[in-house]
């Protein structure tokens, strides 16, 4: 039965949490997928439990689950902080989906989480499960960040955690860490290698993570590297879903319609599309039966996501930072922002392959939709952070195809300002840390240098390594210097304008 979801109950809401015991009895609005939980074995572990795996790959894994693919739950491990896994351990790893849309929301609990590790705890509970012969996968999303690449793309060998797990291999910080040594423990074991699956938003992201612990591996030694190197898979996947973060309105609006608290639900769009490379050598579960693409080679797909995608929403983030929108929405529905977006998309596309099939027409109109859920508020602030991670594969690497190609890439180098802009706003017109990347010491110490655009530009350019080594630099550095000056004097507006277009 449903219980009101009126402050007057939330105290006995709160006595009951979702549960194994309490999934049996919830409002039959609510979806939840027939299967039993005590028969699921173990087969993936994964890496960065965040709300991005609640509201994707243990969805589809849920469905497998459901069709009586029963070797596949999930080991959720958190890299860092214990919420999750405190939100989540006391209702058995269950948890609400809402999908959202502008005018509706279906809510289903998903049971795929079979537990939870918290990695700064316990390493060798993760070391462990890891090397437990029954796990076959190895799903990752760390996000860009962590896996601490150099600028210019190497392994961050310098990094403290990186050194860290170098000289403790039996206890490690890092996924490159935890991933060496048990894949070292199960070669001893004679234990076959799990295939290593990334599902982060990075170029090639299974071949940038292979390359990157093949590099930390012959850290440890060449023996490691070349297992690792020769036989280990790593296919590359393209994720794609929206999930802003879960506020406290919407944990209790969920939990009064479920009629038992859940502590962390998660919200996301009804849009979900999963491209995999078929490369899975330790056994897979039967993903295209419930809607993953499979695939030989995923790259133009990653490309296309990436560069239309995520290239438009660190846009929307910056541009509608400096414009004092707070949501995606708000911010596409300014219809400046909106003309600057098809403009961005219009020099984005001629960089993606002309060949294999892409319908970027298609593509485009549909994230113009789903940029336009007014259901999700997806935070502007939330998309904002480490924008050194995220712009070279978003932007920058466009920005200097188109270059090459000799057209200008006068929209996409607008984006670079406007982070760049951002950035600056912190501490002023935006609180300080309105957002955050793993560079704010060295962004704040520019700033306080009180640079020229052009100075702010090339001192950036050369603390991200953006388009390092690249012929295509100085002209990029000028063209966001040029943006930048006109973001400094005259805001966005000046901006639109230098493009011809007009709020
Ligand atoms: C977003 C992505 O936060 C961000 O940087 O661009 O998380 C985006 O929502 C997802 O990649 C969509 O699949």
């Amino acid at each position: 039965r449903r219980m009101p979801a009126t402050p007057g109950t939330s105290s006995t809401m709160t006595d009951r949490r979702l549960s194994n015991s309490t999934r049996q009895a919830l409002p039959a609005s609510v979806a939840v997928l027939g299967y039993d939980r005590n028969r699921v074995v173990p087969g993936i572990v994964h890496l960065g439990v965040g709300a991005f795996h609640r509201a994707h790959q243990a969805a589809y894994v849920d469905e497998c689950l459901a069709a009586g693919e029963m070797a596949w739950g999930i080991v959720g491990v958190s890299l860092r902080s214990a919420d999750t896994r405190d939100a989540l351990a006391p209702q058995d790893g269950l948890y609400t989906l809402a999908v959202r849309s502008s005018d509706s929301e279906s809510l289903r609990v998903v049971g795929s989480i079979l537990s939870m590790l918290v990695a700064p705890e316990n390493p060798d509970a993760v070391l462990a499960a890891l090397t437990d012969p029954g796990t076959a996968i190895v799903t990752l999303t760390i996000t860009e960040k962590a896996y601490l690449r150099a600028a210019g793309g190497g392994l961050d060998a310098a990094h403290p955690d990186i050194v860290h797990d170098l000289a403790n291999p039996q206890m490690p910080r890092t996924a490159h860490g935890f991933l060496a040594e048990s894949l070292a423990r199960r070669r001893a074991a004679g234990i076959q290698p799990f295939t290593v699956l990334c599902c982060d938003n990075l170029p090639a992201n299974g071949a940038t993570l292979h390359r990157l612990l093949v590099e930390f591996a012959a850290l440890r030694g060449t023996d490691l590297a070349r297992h690792i190197a020769d036989e280990v898979a790593f296919p590359s996947s393209m994720v794609d879903r929206i999930v802003p973060a879960t506020t406290d309105a919407d944990r209790s609006r969920i939990s009064g319609q479920l009629g038992v608290e859940d502590a962390w639900p998660v919200m996301t769009e009804p849009f979900c599309q999963w491209v995999v490379e078929d490369d899975f050598p330790a056994g897979r579960p039967a993903w295209e039966r419930f809607g993953v693409t499979m695939v030989g080679d995923v790259g133009p797909f990653e490309d296309m996501k990436l560069r239309l995608l995520n290239g438009s929403h660190s846009a929307i983030a910056y541009l509608g930072l400096l414009s004092g929108f707070e949501t995606v929405d708000r911010a596409f529905a300014d219809p400046a922002i909106r003309q600057f977006v098809d403009g961005l998309w219009a020099e984005a596309v001629t960089t993606l392959p002309k060949d294999v099939g892409l319908d970027t027409a298609d593509y485009t109109a549909q994230l113009a939709k789903r940029y336009s859920n007014t259901a999700l508020a997806h935070r502007t602030a939330q998309i904002a952070n480490d924008g050194s991670q995220k712009l070279p594969q978003r932007i920058v690497a466009s920005a200097m195809e188109r270059m090459s190609g000799g057209a200008p890439p006068a929209y996409l180098m607008l984006v670079v300002a406007a982070w760049i802009a951002a950035c600056e706003t912190r501490g002023e017109a935006l609180p300080e840390n309105h957002f955050t990347d793993p560079l704010d010491q060295a962004l704040a110490a520019l700033d306080t240098r009180h640079l020229s655009a052009g100075e702010a530009a090339a001192a950036v350019f050369d603390l991200t390594g953006f388009a390092k080594g690249g012929a295509e630099r100085l002209t990029l550095i000028d063209l966001a210097a040029a943006h930048l000056e006109r973001l400094r004097q005259g805001g966005v507006a000046a901006a639109f304008t230098a493009l011809g277009i007009e709020g």
